[in-house]
């Protein structure tokens, strides 16, 4: 088997963190490629493309899809040793509004949007916002466009395409996959967006064989359809990876500092630290350099009601 090399600083990294737990076994763990998480299980690929499904120590960081960890066999099944320090993992609040990892190693974050179910307010500038944060290049698809009726989102993408953001329009036949495959290219992507909207629809169409397994992971929803309800990795013919990921109804935004949503809107750059106030929240103060770009038209009337919108927002969280 392969033997996978480790960066002198990812082996330090793995050290330290083995320094921390009593148990942790000094041996050499093999490292693998975490492909989903089931609650104290994750499904852990090897080198050789063998899979294998690990326990988790209690003490460890949650790996989740993207994962890079070291594992060692044990009677029945593997068990996760330690995860490699990631270079940034997509967080998300659950329903008790604990911050939960939901993909790792990530390097474009592609936001899906349908006619069907309709667009939640603020939801794509929440999602950029975390991209930002992120650092990671964010990628607009108007999915389901045979749906269209007027103009309304293939508009709104525009828009977004103006400030800047790739974006691409697909449907059922998938007129630019290629498109889509040249964007990925050998870098790991993970889709996010609305339940329904068509993320794994998306992964089935570049990935037709993949369909069984999507079918075998998920669970039936009481609509009838089948819903993401885990993190997925999938390999795309080329080096790229897809993450599948489990749609969302709202997307919080409390793990972000209001600086950071300021700079999770490109556009308002320019004018930030421009205001007549040091401590200006771009809401009702005098002098506003931001309320008075988008007063000349310089910022988008949309955008910066959504801006203000999610700025209260995070006002009202405690
Ligand atoms: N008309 C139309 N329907 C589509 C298209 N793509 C997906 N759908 C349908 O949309 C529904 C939801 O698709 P999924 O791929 O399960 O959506 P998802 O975003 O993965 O949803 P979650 O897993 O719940 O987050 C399915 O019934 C699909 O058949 C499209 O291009 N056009
Ligand atoms: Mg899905
Ligand atoms: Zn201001």
């Amino acid at each position: 088997m392969k033997k996978s090399r480790l960066t002198e600083q990812q082996t330090r990294r793995i050290k330290a963190q083995r320094s921390h737990s009593a148990d942790a076994s000094p041996g050499h763990g093999e490292r693998g490629l975490v492909i989903a998480r089931y609650g104290k299980q994750a499904l852990v690929e090897h080198a050789s493309g063998d899979r294998m499904l690990c326990h988790l120590r209690s003490h460890l960081d949650s790996p989740v899809a993207g994962d890079i960890v070291l594992w060692m066999p044990s009677e029945e099944a593997g068990v996760i040793t330690a995860v490699v320090e990631r270079r940034n993992v997509l967080e998300r609040p659950d329903s008790h509004g604990s911050l939960r990892p939901v993909a790792a190693n990530i390097d474009l974050i592609m936001i899906v949007l349908a006619p069907e179910p309709a667009l939640q307010p603020n939801l794509l500038d929440r999602y950029l916002i975390a991209a930002e944060h992120m650092t990671v290049e964010p990628v607009l698809v108007l999915n389901k466009t045979d749906l269209i009726t007027d103009s309304t989102l293939p508009d709104e993408l525009a828009r977004y395409e103006g400030l800047g953001y790739r974006t691409l329009t697909t449907d059922h036949h998938m007129p630019d996959a290629t498109d889509l495959l040249n964007v990925i290219g050998q870098r790991t992507l993970v889709l996010v967006g609305q339940s329904g909207v068509g993320k794994s629809s998306l992964i089935q169409r570049l990935l037709p064989d993949a369909s069984i397994r999507i079918g075998a992971l998920s669970e039936v929803a009481d609509k009838g359809r089948h819903t993401t309800t885990t993190a997925e990795l999938f390999h795309l013919p080329g080096a790229g990876k897809l993450i599948d990921s489990p749609g969302v109804r709202e997307f919080g935004l409390g793990h972000v500092a209001p600086e950071d949503v300021d700079r999770g809107f490109r556009e308002f750059l320019p004018y930030l630290g421009h205001c007549r106030f040091r401590d200006c929240k771009h809401l009702n103060e005098p002098g506003c350099a931001l309320k008075g770009a988008a007063s000349a038209g310089e910022i988008l009337a949309e955008r910066f009601s959504s801006y203000q919108q999610i700025r209260a927002s995070l006002q009202d969280t405690p």
